[in-house]
């Protein structure tokens, strides 16, 4: 290998290493829900290629209202689903479809699309 390709070489590894960090390991930014009138604790969350935030912080023994938006026709997340809670909804594109429940222990709790591709998680305090 001549220098310059060894230049290349590294550089492009460094590249790679930083994505997957990025991915994997980057601090993800924690939403706190806030409460409302009603007393539900409320977040808004958009669906697309994701879930927005993906990380929703609330009190236990409170009730919660997740108000879905999905804004993409991907049928991958027509569906989000809240195994610990017992709790699904399906989400017509651009519509506001609202997931209530109340978390009565503290912990992390997953939500996803039907196939597990998209991923978020409520940590109950
Ligand atoms: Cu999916």
């Amino acid at each position: 290998m001549t220098p310059a390709q060894i230049v290349v070489t590294i550089a492009g590894l460094a590249l790679s290493l930083f994505i997957a960090w990025f991915f994997w390991f980057a601090p993800k930014a924690k939403t706190q829900a806030a409460v409302s009138a009603s007393g539900a604790q409320e977040v808004a969350v958009t669906v697309k290629g994701g879930y927005t935030p993906d990380l929703i912080v609330v009190k236990a023994g409170r009730p919660v209202r997740l108000r879905f938006t999905r804004q993409e026709s991907s049928a991958c997340s027509e569906m989000v689903l809240f195994p610990d809670f017992n709790q699904s909804a399906k989400l017509p594109e651009g519509e506001e479809v609202s997931v209530e429940f109340t978390p009565d222990k503290p912990g992390e709790y997953g939500f996803q699309c039907m196939m597990g591709m998209l991923r978020g998680k409520l940590i109950v305090e």
